[in-house]
């Protein structure tokens, strides 16, 4: 059992996004109350040594699906054993997705995660709210939930199509509505038509198997939907945030945008960074469709690398997972036809583990850019900033204890997931969360998740975040086109007929 005690860490270097420093940490009742050279402490502290190790601010997930009901089933991660596995990898806030049904209130929606999530959690988390219709009611729940229950963002699917799929139209009208209320607009971009009729060929042409996946979803459809997501918002100056960047293709078109100035993020997840779409053509159908999401990973084996370097440079701004797991005999309901493999896969525990070794270990980006894409930015994203996302005084006391020379494989066989495959298996990782701290209490230690299910708090979040907000404020004052002033038209005009012809 985890109690909140009077915790001291010594001797770590505390890395926040911006500098590093060899400091103490005092946390007292669930804060960092000093950050400082041989801290005073009151009698009774508990003091953890981390000479040596870094003290990092626990890593914020911002994209999962725990316990989410989605083709046909139910992802075999809850809120418990989903949270359980986040702390044990340094992850110390999730961001889930409450996504109703087509025709379903998102108020009432999003009270029913709300009701399954906390009394579960083992750490903090917030939730995101998918819009996938669109009218007058849908525009009022959005308004409810932005003034009312802490919701700052609101995702959007071009794909999935008859299932949760917006058409440009009803993009257009969210976006803009995201943009009245202070929200951040999410969307998963794939073009939902396009893999329609590409899974129709593939099934056509004999192609059942997991391959058949991605053959039907190429890099050009993420990436057309990603410039046409980013069109539209731009068209309404609306700040846009690309979930799951899956590819080169839609890596650049968000990488040319911010280069042209809009407001666009972009997040890579740790299975697009760790590994890629070649295991699709593997023989075993069972491994070839544990990789199975949407968009695909893809079998451009540069593809990890290339996503890396975007992200260490500023292209793309922070990470997430989507995590959505589901077992073997869970994606076997698509056994003789890909189209029906339950999308999703593991990474909540890992995230943090997979960016340390291909990210700092790699040379790609040093401690503070990490800190920045697996905590800070999201933080500053989703408006948690600097309650969440850095160390320093009065900040949520949210920290891991990081040994950077040590090494763990990820297996199936440790992970404290409840599926029962991982993606990275085998693979060997610089980075090692020692100990993890959540809400000031310790949750994770000597290899033993010591969490308690309903500890994790739900944490409200304000519209109008600054990290995003502050440039579309300024534009939406000083960017409004005007008429030209000019002398009236004052020559012959010709006559139509009554019919227009
Ligand atoms: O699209 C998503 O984000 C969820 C609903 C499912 N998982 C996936 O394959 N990406
Ligand atoms: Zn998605
Ligand atoms: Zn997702």
């Amino acid at each position: 059992m985890s109690n909140r005690e009077k915790i001291v860490i010594r001797g770590g270097k505390v890395v926040n996004e911006d500098f590093s420093e060899r400091a103490d940490v005092y946390v007292e009742d669930g804060i960092i109350r000093a950050v400082g050279l041989d801290l005073e402490v009151p009698a009774g502290t508990r003091e953890i040594d981390a000479r040596g190790k870094l003290v990092l601010p626990g890593g914020i997930d911002t994209h999962t699906h725990m316990e989410l009901q989605f083709m046909g089933t139910v992802t075999v991660d809850d809120f418990k054993t989903g949270t359980e596995a986040a702390v044990a990898g340094g992850t110390t806030m999730i961001l889930d997705f409450v996504i109703p049904q087509k025709g379903a209130s998102l108020l009432e929606a999003y009270e029913k995660w709300r009701n399954t999530a906390d009394p579960k959690v083992c750490c903090d988390y917030s939730l995101h709210v998918a819009v996938t219709w669109w009218d007058d009611r849908v525009k009022k729940e959005m308004e409810t939930l932005v003034q009312e229950k802490g919701v700052n963002s609101f995702k959007m699917f071009m794909a999935y199509k008859d299932v949760f799929m917006l058409r440009d139209q009803e993009l257009y009208a969210v976006f803009s509505h995201c943009k009245e209320i202070g929200a951040i607009a999410q969307v998963h971009a794939e073009n939902g038509d396009l893999i329609a009729e590409g899974a129709k060929r593939m099934l056509s042409l004999g192609i059942t198997g997991p391959e058949g996946h991605e053959l039907c979803r190429p890099e050009d459809v993420e990436a057309e939907a990603t410039q046409r997501a980013i069109t539209i918002a731009h068209s309404v100056n609306c700040p846009l945030y690309v979930v799951h960047v899956m590819s080169k293709s839609a890596a650049k078109v968000v990488a040319n945008a911010r280069r042209n100035g809009r407001v666009v993020f972009g997040e890579p997840i740790a299975a697009g960074l760790g590994t890629d779409g070649t295991h699709y053509w593997n023989k075993d159908w069972a491994h070839a469709a544990g990789f199975v999401m949407g968009p695909p990973l893809r079998p451009d084996p540069s593809t990890p690398d290339y996503l890396m370097d975007l992200l260490a440079n500023d292209d793309l701004t922070v990470t997430g997972t989507d995590n959505c797991t589901f077992s073997v005999c869970q994606k076997a309901l698509g056994k003789d036809d890909f189209t029906r493999i339950p999308n999703g896969v593991n990474g909540v525990e890992d995230r943090m583990s997979v960016i340390w070794e291909k990210g700092v270990h790699s040379g790609k980006m040093d401690e503070n850019r990490f800190v920045a894409v697996t905590s800070s930015n999201a933080a500053k994203i989703f408006n948690l900033f600097p309650q969440k996302g850095r160390i320093a005084m009065g900040s949520d006391a949210d920290l891991v204890i990081w040994d950077p020379n040590a090494t763990r494989m990820i297996s199936v066989k440790t992970h404290h997931q409840a599926v029962d495959y991982n993606i990275f298996e085998g693979m060997v990782c610089h980075g090692v969360p020692l100990v993890t701290i959540s809400g000031g209490r310790v949750v994770y230690e000597g290899g033993r998740v010591l969490a308690e299910p309903g500890t994790g708090r739900f944490i409200p979040r304000k519209p109008y975040a600054e990290f995003v907000y502050k440039r579309i404020h300024q534009r939406e004052q000083v960017g409004k086109p005007s008429a030209v002033v000019r002398k009236p038209y004052d020559g012959e005009v010709i006559s139509l007929a009554s019919n227009g012809s």
